[in-house]
């Protein structure tokens, strides 16, 4: 096993990776850009190399003064976290070259994968479904208008460099095809470099389903169930929960034996996610492989038992996976909410700042992975993800109670957060039900804003606790108590704060 390796990324993700590296026993080298001196993850590390300015191109993106810093301190791997350099099939070739261990696929697989034709491919070599469309990419309008007429509208035209919800547009009939391609096109050149764009089939109110999978150097490939990601807004997931409600044992069962056979059809080597759509009849479509440790990957953590990161680490030190498929079982249930730094009445613009007071919830069940602290500036360079909630529970509704129960405990005063948002979410009826698709906030939160008359979360309590001690009417227990109660908020203007 390696003795120290270099984290390649900042925030919650880095101090994530660098909780299981103590663990293990290996030191840890974090990296850090100007606006991150005194972020979480650079006093968390043992060593903490200064990359340069804050933008990204200076700092956590630029590798060469990676590379350079793992040499340097005599890092033997490196973590790319999720983000920045993490999917960059470059920056892999460079740290092999560089005598180090990349942490994740190899390279020339990251590649293959990134280009959506050619996984798609793959993918139907190999007889994963694929969505109904093409497997190369296609510029002639002439060409692209028969396939489309053949395919059915609507079709979407995606980039085949894109990713991410990056990159598509939905024609709903020929008259519009000829423009959305040249613009899809153009689009897809100037943010990947790469003009190809090639056609699907649009399938409307899809679940976004995906599945964690491990194979190692050895050619054992494993899943390790699924995750169930389809509320999301403008591509951005919000909450995410493992099992799947849509999911039964058999479909369960095929999914991940379709997983692991794009894993294998890939040479897919490390951690890696298999991203599918699910249609309302119950069809499954191949759509894409993230490449990295995902955002999401503590809820498979929590109904597994198995630390992830570990896993990344000895299929990287060229370790057999110590488990086969049939002893994977999951048990329970596991829900993540994404907490950034965001405005929920600024339609969710980032809004970075320094945090004023930040108190997580804790108890049974609950985990809380993050980077920030009482004080700390959350940076506007950079994505503004102050960390994420994850609990587990038996069954999905004492898993739905415990993350409310968990989020009424989080505390983050100095910058806006979704909380009361993913409290909205959590109670509706239409969530309960487990009803989801990635259409769900479109349709059952349309222009969500906050309660204006919600003036005392209950947990802020905890903050009027530990600025001025213990509510009056406690003090004077069977006294005179304060007719208008005692919210926190008036008392504090702790409102006023958070704007
Ligand atoms: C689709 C689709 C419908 N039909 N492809 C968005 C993210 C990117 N990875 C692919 N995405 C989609 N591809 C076909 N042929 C709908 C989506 C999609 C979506 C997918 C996953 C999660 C959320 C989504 C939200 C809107 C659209």
């Amino acid at each position: 096993m390696f003795s120290k390796i270099l984290v390649a990324n900042r925030g919650e993700i880095a101090v994530r990776v660098m909780r299981t590296a103590r663990e293990m026993g290996i030191a840890t080298v974090a990296v850090c850009s100007d606006a991150d001196r005194d972020a979480l993850h650079a006093l968390t590390a043992d060593e903490t190399v200064f990359l340069g300015d804050s933008d990204p191109a200076s700092s956590y993106l630029n590798i060469d003064k990676i590379i350079d810093a793992a040499l340097k301190t005599g890092a033997q791997a490196i973590h790319p976290g999720y983000g920045f350099l993490a999917e960059n099939p470059t920056f892999a070739d460079r740290v092999v070259d560089a005598g180090l261990v990349f942490i994740g696929p190899p390279g020339d697989v990251m590649a293959k994968l990134g280009d959506k034709t050619t996984a798609r491919t793959i993918m139907s070599d190999s007889h994963v479904p694929i969505i109904p469309g093409m497997t190369a990419s296609e510029a002639d309008p002439a060409k692209l208008a028969s396939i489309a007429k053949e395919m059915g509208y609507p079709v979407l035209v995606k980039a085949a460099a894109g990713g991410g919800g990056k990159g598509m547009r939905i024609v709903s009939s020929p008259d519009s095809l000829a423009e959305a391609a040249a613009t899809c096109g153009r689009e897809a050149l100037s943010a990947f470099g790469d003009g190809s764009i090639y056609l699907e089939k649009y399938l409307e109110r899809p679940r976004h389903v995906e599945f964690q999978i491990l194979a190692d150097t050895r050619g054992n490939v494993v899943h390790l169930f699924e995750r169930e990601c389809s509320i999301q807004r403008r591509h951005q997931k919000i909450i995410e929960e493992t099992p799947s409600p849509a999911l039964n044992p058999e479909l369960r069962a095929a999914m991940g034996e379709a997983a692991v056979a794009a894993a294998r059809a890939a040479g897919y080597v490390n951690a890696g996610t298999v991203e599918f759509l699910l249609d309302q009849t119950g069809r499954f479509y191949f759509l894409e492989v993230n490449t990295r440790l995902q955002v999401e990957h503590p809820v498979t953590e929590l109904t597994t038992g198995m630390d992830l990161v570990r896993r990344q680490l000895e299929i990287a030190a060229g370790l057999p996976l110590p488990f086969t498929q049939e002893q994977a079982q999951p048990r329970g249930h596991a829900i993540e909410c994404r907490i950034y730094a965001e405005d929920p009445e600024l339609d969710f613009m980032p809004a970075p700042g320094r945090i004023l007071f930040a108190r997580a919830a804790e108890g049974p069940g609950v985990r809380f992975d993050h980077g920030i602290y009482s004080g700390c500036t959350v940076p506007m360079h950079y994505d503004p993800i102050l960390g994420k909630l994850i609990v587990w529970a038996e069954d999905r509704p004492s898993a739905c109670a415990r993350m409310m129960r968990a989020l009424k405990e989080s505390v983050i005063l100095g910058v806006r957060t979704p909380i009361e948002f993913l409290l909205d979410i959590l109670e509706s009826k239409a969530f309960r039900s487990g009803d989801i698709h990635t259409w769900f906030i479109d349709e059952h939160f349309p222009g969500w804003k906050p309660d204006p008359s919600d003036d005392g979360i209950a947990s802020l309590g905890y903050v009027f606790y530990d600025m001025v001690g213990p509510r009056p009417e406690l003090v004077a227990a069977g006294g005179e108590t304060d007719p208008e109660g005692s919210s926190p908020w008036r008392t504090l203007g702790a409102w006023d704060l958070a704007r």
